[in-house]
């Protein structure tokens, strides 16, 4: 409980200065007017509790696994430090939700009326709590989000300052982090809540910035690439028709239900990559969900990890470019292959980190373009790049892992659509993205997980470390 401790006159100064502090802080105390999935979310927390209670007093001390020094080299790559419950990445297999496939969770979460994809909303209450929402759950996160969805003045005209030669990931990052300028958990933690209390502002953050994105997003879009016009959102619509539409593309349902299996298969792919591990990392230090994620958009923005996208579309048209045919034949495609590692350069969207298989992500999206565009051009350029690339990786040598990753098929499906500006391609995957790592986020703080602080060394400590006499 928050409480103030003084006396007299000077109290009843202080109280009345402290009152609308303290009246935010007891929005914070009960949720019981928030939408039902806050609710669920409270309700869930002291099993959530007792249960990580019980892991760390049975098991508290036993080793998960060792660290060798060329892991501590190498990008800190398989070792196991983190905490993430909302999806778990399997070498083989690739990501599950919450325990659910991407097919599992295609087949088994609602969709929105009309539409052939589950949706973000759908997804994010699984994230939350674990649970798949009833067709209720799912449109009352709809409902709540809509109803989230406008941008303070002063971010629309920062956004509508920014030259247009300013990539559209700065531009996301920079009008992210000018709505902390509202974050109820920054006012909340200097009004002096209780940590126990810190997932209720969290999650409240998390709601408010999840509706904004897809305005941001459509605004710098609209800006930079188009006539600078823009629309509302429709609230009977669900987020990725208002995401379409917002766009400019909303006309075309098979565009929005593109963007329901893009926002849900981008979302989360467990805690260590750059994105995720960074707005944990930040989180920790209990920055609000707006510098946490704008700090996981400007990882998310490098060209090994989201930027990926956009450089493969630009990686292919450029092969057709010097190729000079928009069919290429197999023989061609593979000496453009060699050309580029030859020069010193990655095959972009193949290889990855974890994953030692075809990306689930990269076959979730083939099967939406074999069933929607199997005679786009550039979709069978795709499909002959599935069939070369690998082998030449592995007579390459190097890379552990040869087969495609999720950004090796998405810049063809919204080239189809004619959204076919590749700077624009990873904001997509950042306004997707904040669906996984605000859901987990939310738990880092309701667990009470601690500032992060992992031991580095130096290579001369290594040295004396087994060297030593
Ligand atoms: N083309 C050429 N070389 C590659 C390669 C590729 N697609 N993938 C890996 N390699 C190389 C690495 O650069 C590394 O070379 P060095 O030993 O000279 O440093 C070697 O193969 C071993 O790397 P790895 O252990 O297989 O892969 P990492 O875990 O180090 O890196 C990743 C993973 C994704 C960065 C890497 O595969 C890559 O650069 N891929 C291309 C970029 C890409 O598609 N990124 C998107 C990933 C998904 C996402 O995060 O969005």
């Amino acid at each position: 409980m928050f409480a103030i401790r003084s006396t007299g006159a000077a109290a009843t100064r202080s109280t009345s200065k402290l009152a609308p502090a303290l009246a935010a802080l007891a929005r914070f105390k009960s949720t019981s007017s928030a939408s039902s999935l806050k609710q669920r979310v409270e309700q869930l927390i002291p099993e959530k509790l007792a249960e990580v209670k019980d892991v760390k007093q049975k098991y508290g001390d036993r080793v998960l696994g060792e660290t060798t020094v060329d892991m501590a080299y190498g990008g800190m790559r398989g070792i196991k430090g983190m905490i993430w419950d909302t999806s778990l990445l399997d070498a083989n297999e690739g990501i599950r939700f919450r325990g659910l496939s991407i097919p599992e969770v295609q087949e088994q979460l609602p969709k929105a009326k009309g539409a052939s994809e589950t949706t973000p909303e759908a997804l994010f209450w699984l994230l939350l709590t674990g649970e798949i929402p009833t067709q209720a759950q799912a449109q009352s996160v709809t409902d709540e989000l809509n109803s989230r969805a406008s941008l303070p003045q002063f971010v629309i005209d920062l956004i509508d300052r920014c030259p247009s030669t300013l990539h559209p990931m700065s531009q996301l990052s920079l009008a992210v982090n000018a709505l902390q300028h509202d974050s109820q958990f920054a006012k909340a933690y200097h009004a002096g809540i209780n940590r126990k209390d810190y997932w209720s502002p969290v999650f409240e953050d998390s709601l408010d910035l999840l509706a904004k994105l897809p305005l941001v997003a459509s605004r710098i879009y609209r800006n930079v690439f188009k006539d600078g016009k823009h629309r509302a959102i429709d609230p009977s619509a669900d987020y990725s028709q208002n995401f379409a539409s917002l766009l400019g593309f909303g006309e075309n349902a098979k565009f929005a239900d593109l963007m329901r299996l893009y926002l849900v298969i981008h979302s989360d792919h467990e805690g260590g990559n750059v994105s995720a591990h960074t707005t944990h990392l930040v989180g920790s230090a209990l920055s609000d969900p707006y510098l946490s994620f704008a700090a996981g958009l400007n990882g998310l923005a490098g060209p090994l990890h989201g930027l990926a996208n956009q450089e493969v579309l630009r990686w292919i048209l450029k092969m057709q470019e010097e190729i000079g045919t928009e069919t290429p034949t197999e023989d061609q495609i593979r000496d453009y292959c060699w050309a580029t590692l030859n020069s010193g350069r990655v095959v972009p969207g193949y290889g990855h980190a974890v994953l030692r298989k075809t990306d689930p992500r990269y076959m979730a999206q083939r099967e939406f373009a074999l069933t929607h565009l199997p005679e786009d051009n550039l979709f069978k350029t795709v499909s002959a790049l599935y069939k070369i690339v690998p082998g030449v990786l592995t007579e390459h040598g190097k890379t552990k892992n040869p087969w495609p990753n999720v950004d090796a098929h998405s810049g063809v499906l919204l080239r189809h659509y004619g959204l076919v500006e590749q700077d624009f391609y990873t904001v997509l995957f950042g306004v997707s993205r904040a669906f996984g790592v605000l859901s987990q986020l939310v738990w880092d703080r309701a667990l009470g997980f601690s500032i992060e602080r992992p031991k580095s060394l130096t290579t001369e400590s290594i040295r004396a470390m087994f060297e030593k006499k």
